[in-house]
């Protein structure tokens, strides 16, 4: 069986208010073409369709547009779309009875009373588990796994299986995503990977926007995040300038996922295919942070018909200089590119930050381990030491989930 797998569209996204339609058209075209051109028996999207669960009229019609496109560019395969975190599960469902009629399920909300539901099968070629995104309290222990039987029973001629599921899975590599806590990602707390049971031979993965692969020990079975097809986020830019070979290179840009699944014992076939954005999200300057005059006098020199977004990453000792934003908004302004932010990156300077006031928008910015640092840095002189960083993240783990509860 042979898979496209990806997730993570956030259809209708904006960046710092800009409209990003044209490279998520762009984007979506690039995977129509990739579709035609593969074959694939099933098209496998992980949940975020969409950016918010409320999506605009636009971003619904790039949707169903290029449901329409997929389908047409290869009509016998089967498009199965599950709903993330970001999508709303009832909307995901609303058209499910017409888009069956061409081959197309969406699977938005979790149905205990007939897991059956979940199991789409290509007949003579595999099975499919869709699981959309369900808060942990929601899916019944043993759930993913007692659907792995299910298939199982079906599957006398032992075909391939699939699982999908939009999560965080623990040992996951979470750079690029915004950490607040060990393992919570995007308000989703990690599960291990055995909770998913054993029963897929593959396992298409949506939440984590950075592409990776997690081989499980001992068995002939491989559980992936497709990663975002276009960054969401200045952070989702993945690949190191220290990653030497091009395979490493390959292997950590936006991209979809080939899947090829033959016989239960062999180890199913990854392939990424690079979705290249139009609009490239760009960090200046791209040696690291430096001192402001020097961030605008590299931002001067940047190439006026670029369509990029910008970010600028300015070094700081004491605070940014005020006149920043306005000199940043003089130099954008003869330039295609799109200035986003001004990112002030304090250097590690002791001194600096204990006699320093610091501004309430700021503070209000900061995570409560970031203020427990540069308190203890403040009062101690010497780093917050590992053991009760540990402690502190227990503790506002246990409150987060307490003021959850309640
Ligand atoms: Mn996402």
């Amino acid at each position: 069986m042979k898979i496209l797998h990806t997730s993570d569209w956030h259809l209708g996204h904006t960046l710092y208010n800009y409209d990003r339609k044209e490279e998520q058209q762009d984007m979506l075209q690039q995977i129509i073409d990739i579709t035609r051109k593969e074959q694939p028996d099933a098209f496998l999207l992980s949940g975020d369709v969409y950016d918010i669960p409320q999506p605009s009229a636009s971003a619904q019609q790039l949707f169903s547009e290029c449901m329409a496109q997929l389908h047409k560019a290869v009509p016998g395969m089967r498009i199965i779309v599950t709903a993330g975190n970001h999508d709303s599960g009832m909307r995901t469902e609303a058209f499910q009875s017409l888009l069956s009629m061409v081959d197309i399920h969406t699977i938005g909300t979790l149905d205990k009373e007939h897991p059956q539901n979940h199991i789409i099968e290509l007949p003579g070629k595999g099975f499919v588990i869709a699981l959309p995104y369900a808060s942990d309290r929601n899916i019944p222990e043993g759930f993913h796994a007692m659907l792995g039987d299910l298939v199982a029973e079906r599957n006398t001629k032992g075909l391939p299986v699939v699982m999908m599921a939009h999560t965080t899975v623990r040992s996951a590599d979470f750079r690029g995503h915004d950490q607040k806590f060990d393992n919570i990602i995007g308000g989703i707390e990690g599960v291990d990977i055995s909770a998913f049971g054993d029963g897929y031979d593959y396992l298409a993965l949506g939440h984590i926007h950075r592409p990776q692969t997690f081989t499980i020990k001992d068995c002939e079975r491989l559980a992936r995040y497709s990663g975002t097809p276009i960054a969401t986020s200045f952070d989702e830019d993945y690949r190191e300038p220290s990653d030497s070979t091009d395979s490493e290179k390959r292997e950590l840009c936006h991209s979809v996922s080939i899947v090829e699944i033959g016989q239960r014992s062999e180890l199913p076939q990854v392939r990424t295919i690079e979705i290249k954005n139009i609009h490239p999200l760009v960090t200046l300057p791209t040696d690291g942070p430096r001192p402001w005059d020097d961030v605008k006098t590299r931002f001067d020199a940047y190439p006026s018909n670029l369509q990029t977004y910008i970010r600028l990453n300015v070094a700081i000792t004491d605070s940014l200089p005020s006149r920043a934003y306005s000199e940043a908004q003089e130099i954008a302004k003869a330039k295609a590119c799109k200035l986003c932010q001004i990112n002030a990156i304090r250097t590690e300077d002791a001194h600096a930050t204990t006699h320093r006031t610091m501004e309430l928008s700021e503070f209000q910015q900061m995570n409560p381990l970031d203020i427990l640092k540069q308190f203890y840095r403040a009062k101690k002189g010497v780093e917050l030491p590992e053991d009760l960083e540990k402690m502190f993240n227990e503790a506002v783990q246990e409150l987060n989930e307490e003021s959850r509860e309640s």
